[in-house]
């Protein structure tokens, strides 16, 4: 891979964050720029809270819950407890350690620092040495219809366990928003590889292409995506469930056709090869291995050989 390459990985959380980890494993600081879905972001108790960020920052910076994946590793959640005694709302399980970051976050953005700015300190502090930034600086918030009415997303997600049947996703204010600066320029600079992480698509991915201009800012640079779906089923969270109940097929090619026209590449996992000639067949060229993640070598092998496939000429 030439060293003066750049790379900008597009992520949501869980999912994302460990092959964005792979990615950070295997590039300088100068070489990526991570861009994070906030269109799960949302006001809660007073606090701004970024859950895809965080989880960035935190799987970065080693320091993410090995098991849940979002939060932090040894949590506590005495808050959380004496809140539900006060007759608070504990259904979003914001743990003690964690509180600090939306504490700080929160201050710095009252103090009149973008998201931008605040997630740049807050990675500083945690010791997270590649940049990380939000996909925007202006809010953008995802929303979900439902066959029991429409819910902001973190309310879908945890406090309805993703059980209501999905009919549409929104993402509110998205005309509004702009790319975040830094985004901006990493692209306008020169043309940087991008890589869609294993995120869910219309929950983590789509709110990032919604914010208006990122289509046409990403559209003259290589993109390759990594299938969430595996097998027919998802890695992690709603996605397989989501696709199914707003009719598309539940599959790496149904992820394919959904990013058709965008991507150059689609990697797939070997349990999917049979898929490989109609991916093909939809203008893109497939590379087949293993996709799933268990620990930091496979992250860094998988990232090791997205990058390899996308030096190599297009055959
Ligand atoms: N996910 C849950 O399923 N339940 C929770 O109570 C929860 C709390 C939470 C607190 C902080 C944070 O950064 C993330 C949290 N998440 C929780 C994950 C969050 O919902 C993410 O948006 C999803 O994982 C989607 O990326």
């Amino acid at each position: 891979m030439n060293a003066a390459r750049r790379v900008l990985a597009i992520s949501g959380g869980v999912g994302g964050a460990k092959l964005a980890s792979g990615l950070a494993a295997v590039l300088a600081p100068g070489e990526l720029l991570i861009a994070v879905n906030t269109g799960d972001d949302f006001e809660h108790l007073g606090l701004t809270i970024c859950p895809d960020l965080d989880t960035l920052m935190y799987t970065l910076s080693g320091r993410a819950d090995p098991v849940r994946g979002w939060g932090l590793a040894d949590e506590t959640w005495h808050c959380l407890d004496s809140l539900a005694v006060l007759g608070g709302p504990d259904w979003f399980r914001l743990g003690d350690r964690d509180l600090a970051t939306h504490l700080r976050r929160s201050e710095l953005l009252r103090a009149g620092r973008t998201l931008s700015e605040a997630t740049a300190e807050l990675a500083r502090a945690l010791g997270v040495r590649h940049p990380i930034v939000p996909m925007s600086d202006a809010p953008v918030r995802t929303s979900v219809d439902t066959d029991r009415g429409s819910f902001a997303f973190q309310e879908y997600f945890v406090r309805e366990r993703c059980e209501p049947v999905v009919r549409a996703v929104r993402y509110e204010r998205a005309a509004d928003a702009g790319p975040a600066p830094a985004l901006r320029a990493w692209i306008d600079g020169e043309r940087p590889l991008v890589v869609l992480c294993p995120s869910n698509p219309y929950l983590s991915v789509d709110p990032v292409l919604a914010v208006a201009g990122m289509r046409e800012l990403l559209g003259s640079s290589p993109v390759v995506a990594v299938s969430p779906i595996v097998g027919g089923r998802a890695l992690k969270g709603p996605a397989a469930k989501m696709m199914a109940e707003l009719g598309v097929s539940v599959s790496a090619y149904g992820v394919a056709e959904h990013y058709r026209g965008l991507l150059r590449a689609f990697v797939i996992d070997r349990e999917d090869a049979a898929q490989e000639p109609a991916i093909a067949a939809l203008g893109m060229r497939v590379l087949v291995t293993d996709t799933v993640m268990r620990d930091a070598a496979d992250r860094e092998r998988l990232a090791r050989e997205v990058l390899r496939f996308m030096a190599e000429p297009a055959r």
